[in-house]
């Protein structure tokens, strides 16, 4: 295709779509046209993509998950189709900046963070590979909250993604399920009925997923909810205008917002309905599909393998077997079965506030014969197994994660760690029941997004120099390992950061009004704020920091600008206070100018998926820093080591095999192990023997108590440092010292531009591993039992 065919398809979207011609046109008007010629380019695979799963009457995938952190599609799409150039042309020619265009789409934030993004990342990748599937969950209307930030505290606002049109999506009005809630069940012939006494639509909006060079594209249907009847005349006529819409606002409500929370089971009955109604809709749609193309419902695990990406959707196993015994006859233990041949369940989280509980009343309250079913599920469970202590019913509580366990048939972690505390902690009972049923599948992130559309510095250079399939076989990553002793390919290497580091610098004096030193060391820690990724212990090392430059300012310095992006969940307290803090701090070091050369802190607000694309080819150093046990996996850190940044950080989540595979040298290690942490907080008063023993952190501590960053004020930071003094369950303080040195051993290092070059293009050729293509076969093979419906991509050219 040519840059003349991309730009009259433009004009006339411009003119017939958008209804402007071109004098006349803003950015969101070329921005749009531009995306529907490119979607346009979508269809045609899209609909032989479908045709050929229909053809092959074979398996698909469905992946629930209640955030698809999708951001901008745009890039993604002109990357994937290979359009780059003609589309940047097509904007030069319209008179207006490629990069401005891309930068109008709105950055559709339907996810709060790892687990949403690596959704994302996984319908990129099944795209790629040709794995026929489909996306399903929640059109919200409004995504993870904007942040901003007032005198440093967070102030979260509505965020407003659909103000604009969705270019990418197509509303199915024929796609529509009524999806009910509440009422009782009562004994009919023998059965037992559900009669609900309430109703809520759930909307289909399909967008299509192309993937890596437009030979296959899948689906993401999104549900949006809408009310049976929509208005009520009778309270209009009476003059009740507000009456009136009532029924359409109370219906909507469960697809309004999306819940600013990925740690806890916060907003409850209205969480609740949202994962029944996503996930009710999606396995109508399911067995609407499958009763379509077969019969004998008892053959649906051989076409059908539905993922639940985290307890979320759980309610899919007692929902499934509802559809199967309740409506089709199906009798209740082959229904059981049947549903457990299709069902798979990833755990991302150890923490226990955010393995979901719901109380008794209330699943009875929202979904009655739901909980009958799950009750017995359980017995049933019992029965098979009558000495085990796990149970989904217990204290008045449904066990969501217990419920996922026992109805899937495969379980599986997302880091080797994490899939081995999986086994020893939260399921060590159901693993000793079930000992085949845990598998592991370490996460991985699409290059196209990180690399491809993210790095093009990179991408250009690694295209130069290993050839193109590297893209589509991330693993070819490995061919620029010779080449990390060629003094030209370093020299390169080294000109792609500081290309990408000056437009970090320049980004940042343009939005925040802040100037940095793109010579400096750009050490970054983005991700959300919570005590576990351990945000507080990286501004109390800056802290200290900043007292050993001043007590010594004309010592050895190395310049280090920390950069701090992420959100924190409105309710979370001592998160929030952390932001203020790292802002406060900010404000006063950066005012210093003794320290000014060596020591900078900056925290863009609102930290989304773009911003990520932005930082993350800018980086030096990436901070990996959680407590070890408690971070799953992170997917950050693979995108760091990616894009030649070498990793700071603790033996947690995928850390432990992203430096088992860049190598123990080219990573800066630091902090106990798990089972040391677990020890360590055996031992009483370990965070006051952990001060006193570290002068640096009793120093910083004290200044936070005592105002130094607040004006005085003594009391603003109170909560993070009495917990940090008295309790540090997050062991910040036996891991501080640890931390310190580990830094120190970075400064050193970075004082050799030449060594420090050389491992970060040694995270590049090393993180090939970390492509969620390698972790999507994984799913395929050890999870779904699916094949691909097409050759691999690996021989495909990348321009
Ligand atoms: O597995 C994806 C990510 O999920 C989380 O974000 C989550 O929401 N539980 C984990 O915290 C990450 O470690 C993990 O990478």
């Amino acid at each position: 295709m040519t840059h003349a065919d991309l730009r009259s398809d433009t004009l006339r979207h411009l003119e017939f779509s958008l209804g402007k011609d071109l004098p006349h046109a803003h950015v969101y008007d070329v921005r749009m046209a531009l995306s529907l010629a490119v979607r346009d380019r979508i269809i045609t695979p899209w609909f032989a993509s479908t045709r050929a799963a229909y053809a092959a009457r074979g398996k698909r995938v469905y992946y629930l998950s209640m955030e698809f952190l999708i951001g901008r599609l745009l890039e993604d799409a002109i990357v994937n189709l290979g359009l780059m150039d003609e589309a940047r042309a097509v904007c030069e020619s319209c008179g207006f900046d490629f990069a401005t265009v891309l930068a109008n789409e709105p950055d559709a934030a339907l996810g709060n963070g790892g687990l949403g993004r690596l959704a994302a990342c996984f319908l990129d990748s099944m795209s790629t590979l040709g794995c026929p599937g489909h996306g399903y969950g929640i059109r919200y209307e409004h995504g993870l909250f904007q942040q901003r930030f007032e005198d440093g505290v967070q102030i979260e606002e509505p965020e407003e993604w659909l103000r604009q049109k969705h270019a990418w999506e197509f509303e199915r009005p024929e796609v529509m399920y009524g999806i009910a809630f509440g009422g009782h069940v009562r004994d009919h012939d023998g059965r037992r009925v559900w009669e609900p006494d309430e109703q809520v639509l759930a909307k289909a909006h399909d967008t299509p997923v192309i993937g890596w060079r437009g030979r296959w594209a899948n689906t993401l249907r999104l549900w949006g909810a809408e009310a049976v009847h929509g208005f009520d005349l009778a309270a209009f006529n009476r003059g009740d205008y507000m009456g009136a819409t009532a029924p359409e606002a109370l219906a909507r409500t469960i697809s309004r917002v999306l819940y600013p929370d990925d740690t806890s089971d916060a907003g409850k009955e209205l969480r609740l309905r949202q994962e029944y109604f996503f996930t009710a809709a999606s396995l109508r749609d399911i067995l609407r599909r499958f009763c379509g193309e077969h019969e004998d419902l008892a053959a649906l695990p051989r076409h059908v393998a539905i993922q639940l990406n985290d307890t979320h959707p759980a309610i899919a196993g007692p929902e499934l077997i509802r559809l199967l015994h309740d409506e089709h006859g199906m009798d209740f233990d082959t229904a059981e079965d049947t549903a457990r041949g299709c069902l798979g369940y990833t755990n991302h989280t150890l923490m226990p506030e955010a393995l979901e509980r719901w109380p008794e009343w209330l699943m009875d309250r929202v979904l009655p014969r739901h909980l009958e079913i799950i009750g017995r599920i359980d017995e049933g469970h019992a029965r098979a197994h009558p000495h085990r202590n796990a149970h989904i019913l217990s204290d008045g509580n449904v066990n969501m994660g217990e419920l996922s366990f026992i109805m899937a048939h495969k379980v599986n972690g997302v880091s080797a760690l994490h899939t081995d505390l999986v086994k020893d902690t939260v399921f060590a009972e159901l693993h000793r029941l079930h000992p085949d049923r845990i598998v592991n599948q370490t996460n991985g992130v699409t290059p196209r997004r990180w690399i491809v559309a993210a790095n093009p510095a990179l991408r250009k250079l690694v295209g130069d120099t290993i050839g193109p399939r590297w893209v589509s076989d991330l693993e070819r990553l490995s061919e620029l390992e010779p080449h990390v002793d060629d003094a030209g390919f370093m020299d390169a290497y080294a000109a792609a950061k500081r290309t990408n580091k000056e437009a970090l610098a320049r980004w940042l004096r343009e939005t925040q009004g802040v100037t940095v030193n793109p010579a400096a060391m750009f050490d970054i820690q983005i991700k959300r704020i919570h005590e576990y990724k351990r945000q507080h212990m990286n501004i109390l090392e800056t802290i200290a920091l900043w007292n050993a430059i001043r007590e010594d300012p004309n010592g050895e310095w190395t310049p280090r600008v920390k950069i701090f992006g992420g959100k924190a969940a409105p309710g979370y307290v001592l998160a929030k206070e952390i932001i203020h803090l790292i802002n406060d701090v900010g404000r006063v070091i950066n005012a210093d100018p003794v320290t000014r050369d060596w020591l900078q802190v900056v925290y863009p607000p609102n930290y989304n998926v773009t911003m990520a694309e932005r930082l993350i080819p800018a980086a030096d150093l990436s901070e990996q820093i959680s407590t070890a046990g408690k971070e799953a996996s992170g997917t950050g850190n693979m995108k760091f080591a990616m894009n030649g940044a070498p990793t700071i950080g603790t033996l947690d989540g995928a850390n432990v095999e992203i430096r088992e595979r860049v190598g123990a040298e080219n990573f800066f290690l630091f902090g106990m192990t798990a089972p040391e942490v677990v020890a360590r907080r055996t031992v009483e008063g370990h965070a006051a023997q952990a001060i006193d023993a570290s002068p640096r952190l009793a120093q910083a501590l004290e200044q936070v108590a005592s105002g130094v960053f607040s004006d005085g004020d003594t009391d603003r930071y109170r909560g993070v440092v009495d917990n940090l003094r008295h309790h540090d369950f997050f062991v910040v303080c036996s891991d501080f010292d640890g931390y310190w040195d580990a830094q120190r051993r970075v400064d050193a290092a970075f004082r050799d531009p030449a060594g420090w070059m050389r491992m970060a293009a040694l995270n590049t050729a090393r993180s090939g591993w970390f492509s969620s293509d390698r972790t999507i076969r994984g799913y395929m093979a050890e999870v779904w039992d699916i094949a691909p419906l097409i050759a691999p991509a690996s021989d495909l050219a990348a321009e």
